[in-house]
């Protein structure tokens, strides 16, 4: 059993720490950015996926204190990595407790200023029940983030329960299509159907579509012939630690 106190002390000794998964263009696997993605390496259970901590930080609060490092971090890195120019882009997850929490858009100011990232380098991830439940603070701070010039995006997209007329209104950037209709794809009797329609969707919504959890040839080719842009996936490439991005970014320079 995780404990509360030992999530807090891993966080006070440096044991979380990202590793990054390359976005590329789809049709050029030209590099776009990166997501990061927490881990913990844990003393004694060994690198931890963030599915174990990251509701057990959800349920003790200490999302707001992971999420705000997690931030600061990957801004940090993003700076390191732009020496050479500004177009380079990362995506960080956002949890609904932070974006609630209203010391957030302030968190996602200093982080930037910070480092010394353009705000247009950074993109948050929230997910779609986040802005389904959407208080009236929530689209306020999504708004005062997308004002910055931060890029938002909705993770794990057609999961959710979205009205249309509402996705519209929202202060939204782009939808990342769920790894579930990704997998789908390609399989029999599924020739991209429900990708097919997100990305009529996103057009129809100025919302640029991105594709997540691609994993094979086929669904790649599937989706270049749909006209996506931009995706991830183990067939680009796994999550790396730092230095392994570090090396795929200076591969693409
Ligand atoms: O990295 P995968 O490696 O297992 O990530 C699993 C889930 O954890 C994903 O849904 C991802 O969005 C989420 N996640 C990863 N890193 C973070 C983080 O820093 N903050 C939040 N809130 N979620 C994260
Ligand atoms: O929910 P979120 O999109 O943030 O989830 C990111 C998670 O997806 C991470 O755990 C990452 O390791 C995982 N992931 C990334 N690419 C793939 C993939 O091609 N297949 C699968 N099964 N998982 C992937
Ligand atoms: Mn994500
Ligand atoms: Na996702």
């Amino acid at each position: 059993l995780l404990l509360e106190s030992e999530l807090r002390r891993a966080l006070g000794a440096g044991e979380i720490y990202l590793d990054y998964q390359p976005i590329y263009t789809l049709k050029d696997k030209r590099l776009n950015g990166f997501e990061a993605l927490a881990r913990w390496r844990h003393p004694e259970r060994g690198i931890m996926e963030p599915a174990t901590f990251i509701p057990l930080a959800e349920e003790t609060g200490l999302i707001v204190p992971l999420g705000n490092w997690v931030l600061r971090e990957a801004c940090r890195q993003m700076r390191e990595w732009s020496k050479g120019g500004d177009g380079l882009r990362m995506s960080v997850n956002v949890s609904s407790l932070q974006l609630n929490d209203h010391e957030f858009v302030g968190q996602v100011q200093r982080a930037i200023a910070e480092a010394g990232i353009l705000p247009t380098q950074l993109t948050l991830e929230v997910t779609e029940s986040i802005l389904m439940n959407g208080a009236p603070e929530t689209l306020a701070a999504l708004t005062s983030l997308r004002d910055m010039g931060v890029t938002l995006s909705i993770d794990d997209f057609g999961t959710g329960y979205s009205s249309l007329s509402y996705l519209a209104k929202l202060p939204i950037d782009q939808l990342k299509v769920d790894r579930s209709f990704i997998e789908k794809m390609g399989e029999e009797g599924d020739n991209g159907e429900i990708v097919r329609a997100i990305f009529t969707l996103g057009q129809a919504l100025s919302k640029q579509v991105f594709a997540e959890g691609i994993e094979t040839a086929k669904q790649l080719s599937l989706l270049q012939e749909l006209g996506c842009e931009f995706g991830q996936g183990f067939l680009l490439s796994h999550p790396v630690n730092a230095e392994r991005a570090g090396g795929i970014l200076a591969e693409h320079a």
